[in-house]
């Protein structure tokens, strides 16, 4: 080999190590109560950053708009132990001739990609003609963040909770299935039957969602098992009977129970924060202010305490146990009221105002542990499109799609009360929004969306400087 053979050897050696030295690498989590729009929300990212290049249909984020972001792949992920992100499924579904909305998810999921960029930087620029930053987006229930301040409660406190709570008619009724088994806390455990009235007790925690709304059930994991449906620590119950007289024995009901208790916070709520939580450095939370609005007061005071019980999670400091138990590192949250297509685009101001007054505390105490904070209102894929409708020689504006079963519609629905709503606001029940199927949408363009590019600009602007 020549000397300027292998002269150019060594440079491109010291080339590569300086780019790998230059790579980066992101961790972006993506939450929200189930149906909150997290799977929508991905698949739309992933299917916007790999058009980025070609068909940008992002002109609010810096990168795309200033030209300098070259392409972005999908790349195997790191983490072989985390399922990956379905995105081909999700794609397909609603790419299809009958376009349909993605399947439900549960549990964790993710999926990384490779984005290459220039760099606005000189020096930067100098160093390598381009850079690359590897973006891992990681997909969670937000139910598994309603845990958390079980870490700081004993079994007692938390029956003493779940026993309160049964003071609401409503949920007693649906409780009687489990709440009415007849046994001691000194009953020695019966595995067979503690197994039913978990099982029992889980299908409330379901009805609890499906017939009354709610989202703050718990524990969280019993809704959304993930991989450790069936495993013991997943089967125990509030002890809402007659207190135990004095301490129980090893292997009596009661200290079985509680014993479970502890393992479902040791290993599951515990476990999440330091194998996934304390690795993520941008978190989104999305919330579905909506759903709470058509559904009434109690799904909507539920979900407003759910999002307060969740910001819990961001109220970590420089210090204390929290960070000295898990380390986090997320600097940037934010906060997006989703779907955003489902109301006329004048009242995306309320939304986003809605959603402030609903995060307030939590967000405040979120900028005081060093966090940056932003609420803003959008939809992953835009599903209507905004039109104009006709009522007493008046003209207002509206939207056009096409209902779940097929009927094209065109429709008001309603005005986003900028704050939580009164008595009254509920009383007058005037608003009242339909979910749509997503547009037929040509496969080779990307999906449409609103301001998903000003939640890109957010989450990576810094990070493609
Ligand atoms: N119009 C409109 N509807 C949306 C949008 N995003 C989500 N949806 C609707 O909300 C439903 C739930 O969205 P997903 O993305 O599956 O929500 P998720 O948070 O992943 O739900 P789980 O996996 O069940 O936790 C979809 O089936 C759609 O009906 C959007 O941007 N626009
Ligand atoms: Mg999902």
């Amino acid at each position: 080999m020549s000397i300027e053979q292998q002269l150019r050897q060594w440079q491109d050696k010291a080339g590569e190590l300086v780019q790998r030295g230059l790579d980066r690498h992101v961790r972006l989590a993506v939450t929200g109560l189930s149906r909150a729009g997290k799977t929508a929300f991905i698949t739309s990212l992933v299917n916007q950053l790999e058009h980025a290049a070609s068909d940008a249909r992002l002109p609010q984020w810096d990168v795309v708009r200033q030209g300098r972001l070259l392409g972005a792949r999908r790349v195997a992920q790191i983490n072989h132990h985390i399922p990956t992100f379905a995105y081909e499924p999700a794609l397909a579904a609603l790419h299809g001739p009958a376009p349909r909305w993605p399947a439900a998810t549960r549990g964790v999921a993710e999926i990384r990609l490779e984005l290459r960029y220039r760099s606005r930087h000189l020096l930067r620029r100098q160093l390598g003609d381009h850079q690359t930053l590897f973006l891992d987006i990681v997909d969670y229930p937000g139910e598994w963040l309603l845990d958390l301040p079980l870490l700081s409660q004993s079994f007692e406190a938390w029956s003493e909770q779940v026993r309160r709570q049964l003071e609401r008619p409503a949920l007693r009724e649906l409780a009687e299935p489990w709440l009415s088994q007849r046994w001691q806390a000194s009953d020695p455990l019966d595995e067979s039957r503690v197994v039913a009235v978990a099982a029992a007790y889980t299908e409330w925690l379901h009805q609890c969602k499906a017939r009354l709304g709610l989202h703050l059930v718990q524990p969280g994991r019993f809704v959304l098992p993930g991989e450790y449906a069936g495993a013991p620590m997943l089967q125990f119950v509030p002890w809402v009977w007659a207190a135990p007289a004095g301490e129980c024995a090893a292997g009596s009901l009661y200290s079985a129970l509680r014993e479970r208790f502890e393992h479902y916070k040791q290993h599951l709520v515990r476990g999440f924060y330091q194998q996934h939580f304390a690795g993520f450095d941008r978190q989104i939370v999305l919330v579905d202010c909506l759903q709470p609005l058509n559904e009434g007061p109690e799904s909507f005071s539920d979900m407003q305490l759910a999002l307060a019980r969740i910001m819990e999670s961001f109220r970590y400091g420089k210090s204390g146990w929290w960070q000295r138990l898990f380390a986090p590192r997320i600097d940037k949250l934010l906060l997006v009221a989703s779907k955003a297509d489902h109301v006329t685009p004048e009242q995306h101001p309320a939304m986003v105002s809605l959603l402030q007054s609903l995060v307030g505390q939590g967000r405040g105490q979120a900028r005081f542990a060093g966090i940056e904070t932003e609420c803003m209102a959008l939809a992953s894929v835009r599903a209507t499109e905004v039109g104009q409708g006709r009522h007493d020689g008046q003209t207002f504006p509206a939207l056009r799609g096409t209902t779940l079963d097929g009927q094209p519609q065109l429709l008001f629905p309603g005005e986003v009360p900028s704050s939580p709503p009164s008595e009254r606001w509920w009383q007058q029940g005037s608003f009242d929004f339909q979910a749509f199927r997503p547009l037929v949408m040509p496969a080779h363009e990307a999906l449409p969306h609103i301001r998903l590019d000003a939640a890109l600009q957010y989450l990576l602007g810094d990070k493609l400087e």
